[in-house]
């Protein structure tokens, strides 16, 4: 059988490391594209040098052309700009705005049929216009966003409670912003939910308040340590998982940007809420009740996610038209 492509469009930070993920899990051939000459095809060939020794057999391809992710069975989007000192919110938002629009029509031209998967920020509002300028289906296209935030709460909580990532679970509902949503009743320890785990003293309430709010600001931490860009090995590999459940039809649960369409009270727009991925792309969004505190999180979150789509749709009026 022949091996899956994958189309990494962006090869910096997280880009290269996502093709060193893919290269090391076989996922299958990549090809790494950028608008910046040398860049893909540098990475590329250093990861290709490495594949003797790490004992992979992959195919990698660095490139400047869209025809180079023809056929691509998934696409992972990390291409835009950060944002730098001096730039607001909207101009950042304009630039990746004509960023996604470019790259939507990439995907249109050549890979069609791929899984999309988009992790440029402000993440909320690029897959949905990544969505509109591609014009692939919604249960196609969705944001990498609530694994990566769900990490980074499972590696807080397992530090703190001294007990193997593995068992650790978490759920993030929401946009990827600080007002994400850490859902602590469904977060645990092998099943055990949090709130348990305070009432067997295994830690207190402010500590699980104070992890939380660490969650919400994962981003910000990792970007004030770096100074100079932001974390990229922790969303590389949240990417991959999600990427790894499309190609191996694995059906995992995981937080996602999903497109809405009257779930959770939200329609029309693209929100971090669990969903089952699998050979179909999105193959269920997963409604669990919530209480009137995490309604009213998600709420404050729907809000922010809104106004951001709403200052894309005044940039970009026709966008999808
Ligand atoms: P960086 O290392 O700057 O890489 C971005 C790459 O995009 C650069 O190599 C650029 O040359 C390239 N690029 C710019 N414009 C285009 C274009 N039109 N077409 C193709 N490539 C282009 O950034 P990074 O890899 O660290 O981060 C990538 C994105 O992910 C940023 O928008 C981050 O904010 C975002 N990010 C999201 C999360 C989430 O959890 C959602 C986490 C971390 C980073």
């Amino acid at each position: 059988m022949a091996r899956a492509k994958i189309a990494l469009i962006g090869a910096g930070q997280i880009g290269g490391t996502l093709a060193l993920l893919a290269g090391l899990k076989e996922l299958g051939d990549v090809v790494l594209f950028d608008v910046a000459e040398g860049i893909p095809q540098g990475k590329s060939l250093d990861i290709a040098e490495a594949s003797p020794v790490l004992g992979f057999d992959v195919a990698f391809v660095g490139a400047n052309g869209y025809e180079a992710i023809e056929g691509a069975d998934v696409v992972i989007v990390t291409a835009g700009v950060p944002r730098k000192p001096g730039m607001s919110r909207s101009d950042l938002l304009g630039i990746n705005l004509k960023v996604m629009e470019q790259v939507g029509a990439g995907i249109a031209q050549f890979a069609p049929d791929a899984f999309v998967i988009c992790v440029t920020n402000p993440l909320d509002a690029m897959v949905w216009a990544l969505q509109k300028a591609s014009g692939l289906p919604t249960h196609k296209v969705v944001g990498m966003a609530g694994v990566l935030d769900s990490a980074r709460f499972r590696y807080f909580l397992a530090d703190e409670f001294d007990v193997s990532v593995e068992d650790v679970t978490a759920f993030v509902l929401g946009g990827h912003g600080d007002d994400m949503v850490p859902l602590v009743r469904y977060s645990g320890v092998a099943g055990i939910p949090l709130p348990d785990l305070v009432k067997m003293g295994w830690t207190s309430q402010d500590k699980v308040d104070a992890i939380v709010d660490r969650t919400r600001k994962g981003g910000g931490e990792i970007v004030n340590l770096l100074k100079t860009g932001s974390a990229f090995y922790a969303p590389a590999a949240s990417a991959i998982e999600m990427a790894t459940s499309y190609l191996r039809d694995k059906k995992r649960l995981l937080p996602a940007a999903a497109y809405l369409t009257g779930q959770y009270g939200v329609d029309e727009l693209y929100l971090g809420v669990p969903v089952i991925i699998g050979a179909g792309g999105v193959e269920r969004i997963v409604e669990i009740e919530l209480d009137a505190n995490e309604r009213a999180m998600l709420d404050k979150s729907v809000a922010s996610v809104r106004e951001l789509v709403g200052e894309c749709q005044k940039i970009a009026p026709d966008l999808g038209a």
